[in-house]
């Protein structure tokens, strides 16, 4: 059986992030939701300050850090586990400063390579995640033609990042990979993504995904004008991926709805653990017991 995944709740302080953008943006409102979702059963919380819903334009750094920093300052301060989500080394120190123990860098450290320096010196945890452009042209490059398609592709360009990554000086056990489930990915990348995770997981890191609410789940979920189904409508496909990816022996999962994804790992934890003797010759028992 494997090892139960970390929950890593979503906290987006944007105004315009594609699952839930505005809801959170005032400081007071991302530090109460991030308290739910703790309650809710989360491991860390993903505190992020800039969008990257496709065609999405960049903030200011400031507008970033104003966004970010007081509420990892909050949550850290009532003892949760902080990550933050940022490209940019600045917003990373000033993170790590306010307490985040986790550098979620959804480029992989190519938006800005000082990003490494910082989580080299700070010695905290950085999710590397595959990335090959800015929100606003990432769709130029959902391109993988090349011999083993995605899962390939996504596995040779996160092993480069790995080997960036280390000569920056991060520590291996500091590092974890991520397939980027929807960044330059069509709906059927992100799907061959999912269905082989192996190759990636073969890179002896542990592996985070994220597939909460993302299009790939809408459009599989359309009705039948062809409709993509409303972000906030696609939890129960994510509560799906969630048990199978716990099954798989990921590391980690990145979700907004952490009271459903913790709903779903215990069950898999309760039946993961059932030995089987006790299962076999019960029988006249109904559904309650
Ligand atoms: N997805 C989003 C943002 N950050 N970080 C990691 N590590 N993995 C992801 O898949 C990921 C991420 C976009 O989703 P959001 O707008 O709902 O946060």
């Amino acid at each position: 059986m494997a090892r139960t995944p970390v929950l890593m709740g979503v906290v987006n302080v944007t105004p315009d992030s594609f699952s839930d953008g505005g809801r959170w943006l005032a400081p007071d409102a991302a530090i109460a939701h991030g308290r739910e979702l703790l309650a809710d059963g989360a491991d860390i919380l993903d505190i992020g300050g800039e969008s990257t819903r496709p065609g999405a334009t960049r903030p200011l750094v400031e507008e970033e850090l104003g966004r970010v920093v007081p509420v990892i300052a909050a949550l850290a301060q009532d003892g949760a586990t902080v990550s933050v989500d940022t490209m940019r080394a600045e917003v990373a120190a000033a993170a790590v400063a306010a307490g985040a123990t986790v550098v979620n860098d959804v480029s992989g450290g190519l938006a800005d390579p000082r990003i490494l320096e910082v989580v080299a010196e700070a010695g905290v945890r950085y999710v590397a995640m595959h990335w090959r452009a800015h929100a606003d042209h990432m769709r130029d490059f959902a391109v993988y033609d090349g011999p083993g398609g995605v899962v390939a592709a996504v596995r040779d360009e996160l092993a480069t990042r790995v080997e960036a990554i280390l000569a920056a000086g991060v520590a291996p056990d500091r590092i974890v990979l991520d397939p980027g489930l929807g960044f330059a990915k069509k709906a059927g990348h992100s799907w061959e993504l999912l269905q082989d995770l192996g190759p990636l997981t073969a890179l002896g890191y542990p592996v985070l995904v994220g597939a909460s609410r993302k299009s790939f789940l809408g459009r599989l979920l359309a009705d039948p004008s062809g409709t993509a189904r409303p972000v906030d409508q696609r939890e129960h496909a994510n509560t799906a991926i969630t048990v199978l990816l716990a099954q798989r022996g990921v590391w980690g999962l990145r979700v907004h709805d952490v009271r459903a994804a913790r709903d779903a790992l215990r069950v898999v934890e309760r039946l993961g653990s059932t030995p089987a003797a006790q299962t076999r010759g019960t029988t006249g028992r109904g559904a309650g017991g």
